[in-house]
């Protein structure tokens, strides 16, 4: 049987490198065989692709470059790991994929839906996650919380009306879509947190039992 599809994703600091850990042990509770990977990133060629990408420079990438380079490494990303671990029947556990597009370079970037969902359908096809956990905090929080980090990167440098517009774009996907998106409540206490995200995979779970 085909492995299930789950993504993560939400905007600076919410807690998804934390949580993901969480999600990997309720993996490993349930008997469940995973594979864990990342967007950009996830081969060694889209790694190379995710430097490029996250590395501060002088020269100003545009946004149709840097959308590009997004689907480059997804597209070698789907070929090489995901579909493949899909059909061994393993799950993928997915740090960010298509809905970071649309949140970052839709609307962070302002360049609309329209080009993403043409180049979705050619490196996807009819391709999508099963499920998408979307962490939620103001961003205020989540500049505050990975603030406490290293050396922000290209898109770390943003200002708080660029991940506002990412927020509210995550929002409306998720709420457009509540059969495949579960919004968690990430400013809570992270046991709190990890409640939600165990109540919506045992349903997963459950509902994937029941066929
Ligand atoms: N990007 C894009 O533009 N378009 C695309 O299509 C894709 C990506 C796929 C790199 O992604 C960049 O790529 C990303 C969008 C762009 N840029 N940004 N911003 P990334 O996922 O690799 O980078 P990231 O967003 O910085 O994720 P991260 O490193 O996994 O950080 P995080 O989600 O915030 O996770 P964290 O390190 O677990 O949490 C941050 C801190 O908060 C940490 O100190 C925790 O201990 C703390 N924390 C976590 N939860 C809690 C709770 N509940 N309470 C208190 N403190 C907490």
């Amino acid at each position: 049987m085909r492995g299930k599809f789950i993504t993560i994703e939400g905007t600076e600091g919410v807690g998804k490198t934390t949580n993901i850990a969480f999600i990997k042990q309720w993996l490993d509770d349930n008997g469940i065989s995973f594979i864990n990977t990342r967007e950009p990133g996830g081969t060694p060629l889209a790694e190379e692709i995710r430097q490029v990408l996250l590395s501060n420079r002088d020269e100003k990438v545009c946004s149709k470059a840097e959308l590009l380079m997004m689907f480059a490494g997804r597209a070698q990303h789907i070929d090489q790991v995901i579909e493949p671990q899909l059909a061994q029947g393993n799950w993928v556990l997915c740090d960010r994929f298509t809905d970071a597009t649309y949140a970052y370079q839709g609307a962070g970037r302002e360049m609309g839906d329209d080009l993403i969902k043409d180049l979705e359908t050619m490196v996807q096809g009819d391709m999508r996650p099963d499920l998408t956990l979307i962490l939620d905090v103001p961003v205020e929080l989540g500049l505050e919380r990975a603030g406490k980090r290293s050396e922000p990167d290209r898109f770390e440098l943003e200002k708080t009306d660029f991940f506002n517009r990412v927020r509210h774009a995550y929002l409306s996907i998720a709420t457009n879509n509540p059969q495949r998106y579960k919004i968690i409540d990430a400013s809570q206490a992270l046991e709190h947190v990890q409640l939600q995200i165990a109540d919506t995979l045992n349903s997963f779970l459950q509902k994937d039992h029941n066929g």
